[in-house]
């Protein structure tokens, strides 16, 4: 299971048909970061270098050349070289790059400098994402500066400079067949460690095990990779967004909110569930967390072609504001309350983003200053939640430090949208029931069947609606000329 070498040729078809006549675009791959002295952080390719490339090294450069007679995908990238090889492992080699992955012309990043001014000049636009990387910024000045300094002996530098992300991330904000069916995978794994947590949670473990047995249970299936840092909060900490310390004990009588999911093939899930720490809601927790369930689901229904992004968050808002009338915790009427925003003391965040090889994935959330519509292919996540702050003296103190946010991974079909992370429960009663033991591991296996058959639905439906995601991609660019 993962994209095939066809699948990231017509990406790059796709891409070279939306840029103007007789250009050039440039995309360098991640680069190798230091962590300390001589250990890294783990390499993780760049999004839009993987999407166009498959290829996972650092130190490489993709350079497209629409209409080039001799090829028009070039790759940079180290060469082979078997003492390197023998410390840091295999290397494709510029040979390799054409071999394996479908270059047409591939050349020793080493000589880049030679060769990429030769490439460049004449040709009238660049694509490049500028001011993403300084020092690569510096070299494509360099190299454009090179053919600049010989136009008195004829040579024609790029006059223009374009943005390649629009047109990029509008192709990554539709997700294909392939990629829906990664997607899933990623949501089924997450959802079983998320089912993991539950079930080894106890009063007294710390919140690092929980993050472990996620990790865990994760990397176990080829998830190595959290998507980002994993967030698991007991009691108050659960009010802290993006808690990450995880390092206190969970005690009985609180909740504990996880937020975590794993990265399968470089595609993102990303689950949240909050749940009893001894595995039974108090009945001040429960009537909280009813309300965030409603809303959830309020959202969900909202989820289809054709409303807009916003839909879903303004539907949350209204269930959450509604429950937390009738409990007391907000005063005044509904509508009032909308407008002037108060219910921000306790639900501060948007419904959810993007999700697609990035957790916060690329993709306009507006066109043309309005709200963006929702179409088949498109992955986002539904996320809302009651967060009452344990210093918040306008409430009384049984709500105080009471944190509840769930969170699934919705893909947007033909007829409205399939959720993926179904596989780990979120109502009180099959929460309660499975830390009870009630339901033991069966359900993740349960669970695994049905998510996959519904990424198939999901990604049939999808299918009959690219030509409607095609039209979509005809967003404005901006250009930025640089002198
Ligand atoms: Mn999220």
């Amino acid at each position: 299971m993962s994209i095939s070498k066809q699948e990231y040729a017509r990406r790059r078809k796709a891409l070279m048909a939306m840029m103007e006549p007789n250009s050039i675009a440039i995309l360098p791959s991640a680069k190798e970061k230091a962590r300390s002295r001589d250990t890294e952080y783990p390499f993780r390719q760049d999004s839009d270098f993987h999407y166009l490339t498959g290829f996972d090294e650092p130190e490489a450069v993709l350079v497209l050349l629409p209409e080039r007679e001799h090829g028009e995908y070039v790759m940079f990238c180290r060469e082979k070289n078997p003492d390197k090889e023998i410390w840091d492992g295999y290397r494709a080699g510029p040979a390799g790059a054409c071999e394996q992955y479908s270059a047409d012309d591939a050349f020793p990043v080493d000589d880049i400098d030679e060769i990429l001014p030769g490439l460049i000049e004449g040709r009238e636009r660049m694509y490049y994402a500028m001011g993403r990387d300084p020092d690569f910024d510096r070299h494509v000045m360099e190299w454009v500066n090179r053919i600049r300094a010989k136009v008195r002996a004829g040579a024609i530098p790029p006059g223009e400079f374009l943005d390649l992300d629009h047109f990029l991330h509008d192709m990554r904000l539709f997700k294909s067949a392939a990629e829906i069916r990664l997607m899933a995978k990623a949501a089924d794994i997450s959802a079983q460690a998320h089912v993991r947590a539950m079930q080894t949670c106890k009063p007294g473990r710390f919140e690092y095990e929980l993050e472990a047995e996620i990790h865990y249970l994760c990397a176990l299936q080829g998830g190595r990779r959290p998507a980002y840092n994993s967030i698991v909060g007991g009691g108050k900490n659960a009010c802290v967004l993006h808690y990450v310390s995880n390092d206190q004990k969970l005690k009985s009588g609180d909740l504990v909110l996880i937020d975590a999911g794993c990265e399968y093939e470089l595609y993102a899930s990303d689950i949240t569930r909050t749940f009893p720490v001894s595995g039974k809601f108090t009945r001040e927790q429960k009537a909280i967390y009813n309300i965030v369930l409603k809303a959830q689901l309020a959202a969900i229904e909202q989820i289809k072609p054709g409303n807009h992004w916003n839909a879903p968050h303004d539907a949350s808002v209204r269930c959450i504001v509604e429950g937390l009338l009738e409990l007391g915790l907000l005063k005044g009427k509904v509508d009032k309350i909308i407008e002037k925003e108060s219910y921000k003391a306790f639900y501060m965040h948007r419904i959810g983003h993007w999700l697609g090889m990035d957790v916060h994935d690329v993709g306009d959330y507006k066109v043309d200053d309005e709200w963006r519509v929702l179409e088949p292919g498109m992955v986002m996540t539904v996320e809302p939640g009651i967060y009452i702050a344990s210093d918040n003296r306008k409430v009384e103190a049984k709500w105080r430090g009471i944190g509840v946010r769930i969170e699934d991974d919705v893909v947007i079909t033909k007829d409205g949208c399939s959720v993926l992370t179904e596989g780990v429960p979120k109502t009180p009663a099959d929460i309660e029931r499975l830390m009870a033991g009630k339901t033991q591991g069966t359900k993740t296996g349960r669970s695994k069947s049905k998510a996959q058959a519904k990424a198939k639905s999901a990604v049939k439906s999808r299918a009959k609606s690219k030509t409607a995601a095609k039209a979509k991609t005809k967003v404005k660019t901006s250009r930025t000329r640089l002198k």
